[in-house]
């Protein structure tokens, strides 16, 4: 089953997806959503949670990326999103970047930027859901820049003795991850300054070509009504793994992001490992889905 992305093209974790199905020069289609709320065809699939990105895979719905490439390497298992030696190291490398050091980058991107340039909408959106308040950020900038450069010097260490990618010759999730983050950085016109600096290391910058040369993949468009359709006409795999004490199976549970203030999903639990978490809910139009979330950032509560 073609995998399907919800995203925004200005998004760094899309983008990471988006690297991601270059690597597995894999075929999908697009969803293209708004970057602010609400998302009511993402929401339908979902049960709420409204980040980006989503990839659906017929009725079967995956939330964060730490979700999203445990499922596309299921689907498409070579090449590995986590090649030798690191393995699972690059699931550690990625948490880090797409955690801690992902705000830093949103400082050093978007810090400089006049608010006219972003959109009342956004600023308002963004500030409502996460507390983002852009003069704290204009004052932040020059320390989140400084943590982002540290990440960059990091990087551009480790390349330096002439490896391709972060763990060898293959590119793995963790490349994914730092290279999102640069992406971004790159992408603000008014980060310019930080950028060069970035790109003035040199294992990185020519790393980063590497990165971007894989390309995206093999995309298709369609639209939010055609994925709830696809959805709904589509059961959701067979589901394996445990459920870890206390909670038990079918039990009605709330998922939600840790340290957010974004909305919980209820549905019925089917999976809680360390692997991840997964819920079964019925949308009104899309019928019955399975919701997968990874397990590191997300509470589980009783529903
Ligand atoms: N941990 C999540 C983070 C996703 C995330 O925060 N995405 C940003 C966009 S890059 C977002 O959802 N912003 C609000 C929005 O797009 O509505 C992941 O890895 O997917």
């Amino acid at each position: 089953m073609t995998p399907i992305l919800h995203h925004y093209p200005a998004s760094p974790f899309a983008e990471l997806v988006r690297a991601g199905f270059g690597v597995k020069a894999m075929a999908w289609q697009s969803v293209i959503v708004s970057n602010i709320l609400p998302k009511p065809g993402q929401a339908e699939l979902t049960g709420g949670y409204v980040r980006t990105p989503v990839l659906q895979i017929g009725a079967d719905i995956y939330c964060d990326t730490a979700a999203i490439l445990p499922a596309l390497e299921a689907l498409q298992p070579d090449p590995s999103f986590y090649p030798a030696p690191l393995g699972t190291l690059h699931k550690v490398i990625a948490a880090w970047a797409g955690g801690p050091q992902f705000m830093a980058h949103v400082g050093a991107a978007m810090g400089s930027m006049p608010p006219g340039a972003m959109g009342e909408g956004f600023i308002e959106d963004r500030k409502r859901r996460f507390g983002l308040d852009m003069a704290q950020l204009g004052k932040a900038t020059p320390h989140l820049t400084s943590q982002a450069m540290t990440a960059a010097h990091w990087l551009d260490a480790t390349l330096s003795d002439g490896r391709a990618f972060v763990g060898g010759d293959a590119p793995g999730h963790a490349d994914l991850a730092f290279y999102a983050n640069i992406w971004f950085v790159r992408a603000i016109p008014f980060a310019k300054g930080t950028a060069d600096d970035m790109f003035a290391l040199p294992a990185l910058a020519a790393w980063f070509a590497r990165v971007e040369a894989i390309g995206h993949g093999t995309r298709s468009d369609i639209s939010a009504d055609d994925a709830i359709a696809i959805a709904a006409a589509a059961e959701p795999a067979p589901i394996h793994g445990r459920i870890d004490a206390p909670f038990t199976a079918g039990q009605p549970v709330l998922v939600r992001t840790d340290g957010s203030g974004d909305p919980p999903v209820a549905g019925r639990l089917a999976r809680l490992d360390p692997t991840g978490i997964v819920v079964l809910r019925e949308g009104e139009r899309c019928g019955t889905v399975a919701v997968h979330f990874p397990r590191l950032g997300q509470m589980v509560l009783p529903g």
